[in-house]
């Protein structure tokens, strides 16, 4: 299999391309991929340094909005050289990769482990050095043989693991298994929205919208939906079933069409009349769970709900808004991000449903990494595109000194904090905060000293490590980082990543009450893979009157547009604008907390 081959698969999964399909331009993420495998397979045959400049170059690469294969037609290879963290030799590879669709490199490395490296990596705690143990002394190439050897008992007897880990890559291949086949939120999110958008720039279409799980925001996406109004559904049905992305038509019909894209996900299509508007959207943003409950209160009034309208006997009463529709019902406008059936309803009809913070209300960024420590852009970077967004205040919260993720040590932080005072003496409309995010040590303390704690203008603590304590010292680790009068807020406070890590095991109503004893504040972190706390957990902090931050934990300036994801998790979790702190302005902002509290 070639090179590129290899990567479009490992991209849209095994069987789905055909052999024989005209060889594409290889995009960025699918080069990326190929980098991060290289990577992989450098630090399995422990080439030192080598891997860490393979993953740097895959993070630029991600990173890099204009199309690598255009960067190349246009300049060559000394275009790709330019590109930020891709080195010469790199550079090269890349090139050979774009040119031809191969990389001679890459082959010869993937076969001294010919492995499904992506399903394999993606274990918890399954490294490169495991995989090719497990390759070499078992013959496990794939997740199914991963299990089986699992089963067996035969991976415990293998040096450097034992009955316990074991035990846990049988359980992480079990959390795969309960995640696979949904979709990342952002990824669904801007891949629909496009399709929509497509839509509805054709002359044939009225309206359209995104519905089902991608409007209410749910963290992962089973499929999209989307509701179409138009008189002309065919012409829409055909141009929705001949878009490039399409790799399958499951069906096609005159008010329904559902495909398959290249990337694995479907889409359901339904195109209808004005006048049913409203209660299709209302019906296929569903939940269902939220449909059902509407439905019982429209039977008890005698009435019918369906995706067609609130019908009277026969005739239509309402149906062609949403509002219309929850009004006919006694119920004011209930948004998307609500409706699970989780007590919203109740809570309309006593009128009683909670002011939502909005998309536009945040007024700073409070997590942010720069190059200083793992992030892809410089600090003066990152401020300028914050500026550009229109924020009035960013933190810079580089990781700190004790974890083997370059975090900063104190003369560096001090080198950081005389930077960004210089930054403040220019006459702009932002104000950079100085900040960092500290690492919990195990016995939760931290791992810089007070003093200069006491220096920043705000402190994000963190748990970076030990992630496998009991319960018990878990909580009581962070428990004990959250009574340090310096410790603002908790970044990401349960550690999961969507897919891919589960939480550590903590007793978030424990942390949800230390945080209000003691005014630390609790993160959303909108970072698409973590998007932590969670819609349950905030909605918990929230109920207790604990203070949240919302914001991004961009790792480059692309990802400064995260905070949409954080909002509607603060949504989700019924948060107001004045549940968050940074809605508003910095001198308010900064009077939250603690150390606000007391100067
Ligand atoms: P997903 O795709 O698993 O992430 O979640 P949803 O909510 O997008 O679910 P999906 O795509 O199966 O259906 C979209 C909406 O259509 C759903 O939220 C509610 C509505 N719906 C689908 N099937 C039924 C049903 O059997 N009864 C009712 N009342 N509504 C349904
Ligand atoms: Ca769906
Ligand atoms: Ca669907
Ligand atoms: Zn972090």
């Amino acid at each position: 299999m070639s090179t590129a081959q290899a990567a479009r698969d490992s991209v849209v999964g095994p069987n789905q391309v055909s052999a024989n399909v005209e060889r594409r331009e290889l995009t960025n993420a699918e080069i990326g991929r190929i980098l991060r495998e290289i990577s992989i397979l450098l630090d399995m045959q422990a080439v030192p340094f080598k891997p860490r400049a393979y993953e740097k170059a895959a993070d630029a690469v991600d990173h890099v909005e204009q199309s690598l294969a255009e960067l190349f037609r246009q300049g060559g290879r000394k275009a790709i050289e330019k590109v930020p963290g891709v080195g010469k030799s790199i550079a090269e590879k890349i090139a050979t990769l774009i040119e031809s669709g191969r990389l001679p490199f890459y082959d010869e490395l993937h076969a001294k482990t010919p492995v499904d490296l992506a399903g394999l990596t993606a274990v918890e705690g399954l490294g490169p050095k495991h995989i090719r143990l497990l390759y070499e002394e078992l013959g496990v190439r794939t997740l199914a043989e991963l299990e089986e050897a699992g089963r067996d008992g035969r991976i415990r007897s293998l040096a450097g693991f034992g009955e316990k880990s074991e035990q846990r890559i049988l359980r992480g291949i079990e959390f795969l298994k309960q995640t696979s086949g949904r979709f990342p939120l952002d990824s669904a999110l801007r891949v629909v929205e496009e399709i929509a958008e497509r839509l509805r720039a054709m002359p044939e279409v009225e309206r359209a919208s995104v519905a089902g799980s991608i409007r209410r925001r749910q963290e992962t996406i089973g499929d999209g939906d989307i509701v179409v109004v138009s008189a002309y559904a065919d012409a829409v049905m055909e141009r929705f079933a001949a878009m490039p992305e399409v790799m399958h038509i499951h069906g096609k019909g005159s008010t329904k069409s559902s495909v398959k894209l290249r990337s694995g996900m479907d889409v359901d299509l339904r195109v209808v009349p004005a006048e049913s508007w409203g209660a299709a959207l209302l019906y296929f943003t569903g939940s269902k769970a939220h449909n059902v409950a509407l439905r019982r209160i429209a039977v008890q009034r005698g009435l019918k709900l369906n995706e067609y309208g609130l019908l009277q006997e026969e005739t239509s009463i309402a149906g062609k808004s949403e509002e219309e529709v929850y009004a006919a019902l006694d119920l004011p406008y209930i948004p998307p991000e609500m409706r699970e059936d989780s007590g919203e309803i109740e809570a309309a009809a006593h009128g009683e449903l909670p002011q939502l913070i909005e998309y536009g209300d945040l007024r700073g960024d409070l997590q942010t990494q720069t190059d200083w420590t793992d992030g892809a852009d410089s600090l003066e970077d990152m401020v300028a595109a914050a500026e550009r967004l229109g924020h009035e205040y960013i933190a810079i919260t580089d990781h700190t000194k004790s974890l083997a993720m370059m975090g900063a040590d104190e003369a560096q932080l001090r080198r950081q904090m005389q930077v960004i005072d210089a930054l403040n003496e220019k006459e702009r409309a932002i104000r950079v905060l100085k900040s960092a995010e500290v690492n919990i040590l195990r016995d939760g303390t931290l791992d810089i000293g007070d003093d200069l704690l006491a220096e920043l203008d705000v402190v994000g603590i963190a748990v970076h490590s030990h992630f496998n304590l009991t319960r018990a010292e878990q909580t009581q680790r962070i428990v004990r980082a959250m009574e340090n009068p310096h410790a603002d807020i908790l970044f990401h406070p349960t550690g999961r990543l969507l897919q891919k890590r589960e939480a550590y095991e903590v007793d978030i109503d424990a942390v949800i009450a230390a945080a209000k004893r003691t005014g630390t504040v609790l993160e959303i972190d909108s970072y698409p893979d973590r998007l932590d706390l969670k819609d349950e957990h905030v909605r918990k902090a929230v109920a207790a009157g604990v203070k949240i931050a919302i914001d991004t934990d961009a790792h480059a300036v692309t990802q400064l547009g995260f905070l949409h994801f954080g909002i509607a998790t603060a949504r989700r979790g019924w948060a107001t604008k004045a549940d968050v702190v940074n809605t508003r302005p910095m001198a308010e902002f900064l009077r939250c907390l603690k150390r606000g509290a007391r100067s």
